[in-house]
C-alpha cells in the first residue's frame, strides 16, 4: 500500500474553535478520506499548539496556570474533531513529552552543525501572529496583520536563514508545485528573492515554551517548536525506522497566513537538519461572515459547534467544500447554505434516492430488479461511466481542487436526475416492465456508485445511502465502483436523508 500523510496547522489554545479551524480540518479531512477509500494507507494528523507568549498571556489574563489552561483549551479542540467526524490518526499537542523530545533532538542536530548561534535581538515582535517584522513591513505602526507589535530586545539564539536562500529557491524551482495555489507561490517567490535574515529563534522574556537544551533561560521560538510536531508524529528522534516510513509529509493544508512559516522557514529548517522536505504546502483562503471580515471585536465569529447543531455536520462539510474554489477568499452567507442544502442536497440528491427506492419499493417488491443484460446506450452511460468519473476525482484531489471534484460528482447526480426523466420509468409499468427493471437498475446502480462517492464529503448521508443495498464496510471502497449491485438483493428503506430547510 502507499503511504498518504497529511497534516492540519495545529490551533493555538488562546482561543476558542471557530469556522477557520473547522474550515482547514473538514478539507484535510476530506482528502485523507478520499485517499483512504482510493487504497492508500492514510495518516492524518492534527493537534494543538500549545506554547509561547501569546498562550502564556492568554492562561494569565484567566489567572491560569498556563499548562491547567491548554489542558483545558485543548479539550475544546479535541472536541471539534469529534463533532467534525474528522478521521485524523493521532492529536498531536506541543506538551507533550514526545514533542519535547524531538523540538530537543531537532535543536541539537541544528545546533551542532553550526546553524544555529547565540546573539542579541533587537525589533518588532507581534504576538498574535508569533512573529517577528523588519521595519519596512509595518503597516502604519502595526504588523501587515493589522496586529500590535512591540519592540524586543534580547539575548536570542539565531538560525542562518539567510544562508538558505539560494537552495531554497532552486528547491522551488525544481518543484514547481511545492508550493498551491500558484498565485501564492509567486508571493513566497518574491518574499525570498528579496532576501532572507536569520531567524530568531529563541525568547527570553516569558516561561511558557520548549526549553533551549543546555541553556534553559532560554524558549524555543514558537514556530520553531510548533512546526516540529509534523515531524514528532512520523517518529523523528525516537524510531529512525518509524520515520524513514513516515516521513516526508505528502501535503500540509495551512491558511494563507501561515505560509511563510511553512514554505520558507520549514523547508530550511528541514534542509538544515538533512532531512526530507514535504511534497507540497497547501495555503487555503479566508472566510468572511456575510461579507464582513471575522473578529472578535466585531462579535462576528462563526461557532462550528452551532452552525453544525443547526444545520447538519453533513450539510456544513458540503457547503464549505463546495463554496470556495480551494485557495480563495469566500463569503459565508446563511442564504448561501440554505440555498445549498435544498437545491444540490435535498432536491438533486436526497430526491434521486428517494425517488428509485419508493418506487422500487412499490414496484419492484422492494428488490434490485433484474436486467437480463439487456443495456442500451443511455443505460451503458449511466453504469458504466464510473471509470472517468473516479480518474477526473483523483486527478482534482491530487491538485486540491476540491470544490471542482464535488461539481464533478453532482455532474453525475444530474445525468441520473436526466435520465430518470427522459426515460419516466413510472410511464413503462404498465406495458414494459421489463424496461422499467432495467431502468430501475440502472438508478440504483448509479445511486450505489454516488453514495460511494460522497463518502469522503458527507460520511454519515453516504453510509445511510450505502446501506440502502445492506453493503459490507469493504464493498465501498473506490476499488468497489466497478462491482455491480447483485439483483434480486432486498433494498432496506432510509428515512429523507436530506430534509428541506423551510426558510422562515
Ligand atoms: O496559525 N478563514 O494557529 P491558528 C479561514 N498555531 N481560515 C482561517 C480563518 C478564517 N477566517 N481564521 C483562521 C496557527 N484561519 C498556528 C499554526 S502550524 C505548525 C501552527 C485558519 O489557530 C488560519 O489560516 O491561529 C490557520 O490555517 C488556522 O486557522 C489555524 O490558526
Amino acid at each position: 500500500m502507499k503511504n498518504f500523510y497529511i497534516t492540519t496547522p495545529i490551533y493555538y489554545v488562546n482561543d476558542s474553535p471557530h469556522i477557520g479551524h473547522a474550515y482547514t480540518s473538514l478539507c484535510c479531512d476530506y482528502i485523507a478520506r478520499f485517499k483512504k477509500l482510493d487504497g492508500f494507507n492514510v495518516r492524518f494528523l492534527t493537534g494543538t499548539d500549545e506554547h509561547g507568549q501569546k498562550v502564556e498571556n492568554a492562561a494569565n489574563a484567566k489567572q491560569i496556570k498556563p499548562k491547567d489552561f491548554v489542558d483545558e483549551v485543548s479539550k475544546n479542540f479535541l472536541k471539534l474533531t469529534d463533532f467534525l467526524n474528522l478521521s485524523n490518526s493521532d492529536f498531536i499537542r506541543t506538551t507533550q513529552q514526545r514533542h519535547l523530545n524531538s523540538c530537543e533532538y531537532l535543536w541539537k542536530k541544528l545546533y551542532s552543525e553550526g546553524h544555529i548561534y547565540l546573539d542579541k535581538y533587537s525589533g518588532w515582535y507581534s504576538v498574535r501572529d508569533e512573529a517577528y517584522f523588519q521595519e519596512s513591513e509595518l503597516i502604519d505602526g502595526k504588523a501587515p496583520t493589522g496586529a500590535d507589535v512591540e519592540w524586543v530586545e534580547e539575548p536570542s539564539y539565531f538560525f542562518n536563514l539567510s544562508k538558505w536562500k539560494d537552495k531554497l529557491l532552486k528547491f522551488y524551482q525544481d518543484n514547481n508545485n511545492f508550493i498551491l495555489p500558484l498565485s501564492r507561490r509567486n508571493e513566497v517567490l518574491n518574499f525570498v528573492r528579496g532576501g532572507l535574515k536569520d531567524l530568531s529563534v529563541s525568547r527570553t522574556s516569558f516561561n511558557w515554551g520548549v526549553k533551549v537544551p543546555n541553556d534553559p533561560n532560554h524558549i524555543m521560538y514558537v514556530w520553531l517548536d510548533a512546526l516540529t510536531n509534523y515531524i514528532t508524529y512520523s517518529g523523528y528522534g525516537s524510531n529512525e525506522k518509524e520515520f524513514k516510513n513516515n516521513w516526508p509529509a505528502d501535503l500540509h493544508i495551512v491558511g494563507k497566513d501561515i505560509l511563510r512559516f511553512h514554505a520558507v522557514y520549514w523547508p530550511a529548517f528541514l534542509m538544515a537538519a538533512d532531512l526530507p522536505l514535504p511534497k507540497r504546502v497547501f495555503a487555503h483562503g479566508w472566510w468572511t461572515n456575510e461579507g464582513e471580515k471575522i473578529s472578535k471585536s466585531l462579535g462576528n465569529v462563526i461557532d462550528p459547534f452551532k452552525l453544525i447543531e443547526q444545520y447538519g455536520l453533513d450539510q456544513v462539510r458540503y457547503f464549505l467544500l463546495r463554496e470556495v474554489p480551494f485557495g480563495n477568499d469566500g463569503d459565508f452567507s446563511k442564504s448561501h447554505l440554505v440555498q445549498r442544502i435544498n437545491s444540490e442536497l435535498a432536491n438533486n440528491l436526497g430526491n434521486l434516492v428517494q425517488r428509485v427506492v419508493s418506487f422500487c419499493l412499490k414496484n419492484t417488491m422492494g428488490k434490485v430488479p433484474d436486467h437480463k443484460n439487456k443495456f442500451n446506450k443511455e443505460d451503458l452511460e449511466i453504469i458504466n461511466s464510473f471509470e472517468t468519473e473516479i480518474s477526473s476525482l483523483r486527478n482534482l484531489i491530487d491538485q486540491q481542487k476540491l470544490d471542482e471534484s464535488l461539481k464533478e460528482i453532482w455532474i453525475k447526480i444530474s445525468k441520473s436526475n436526466k435520465y430518470i426523466d427522459e426515460q419516466a420509468p413510472w410511464n413503462l409499468k404498465n406495458d414494459n416492465a421489463e424496461r422499467m427493471n432495467i431502468v430501475l437498475y440502472c438508478l440504483l446502480e448509479s445511486i450505489r456508485q454516488i453514495g460511494i462517492l460522497i463518502q469522503p464529503i458527507m460520511p454519515n448521508s453516504a453510509n445511510r445511502i450505502l446501506d440502502i443495498f445492506g453493503l459490507d464496510s469493504n464493498q465501498r471502497n473506490f476499488n468497489k465502483l466497478g462491482t455491480k449491485l447483485v439483483v434480486g438483493i432486498d433494498l432496506i428503506k432510509q428515512d429523507v436523508i436530506f430534509p428541506r430547510i423551510e426558510n422562515k
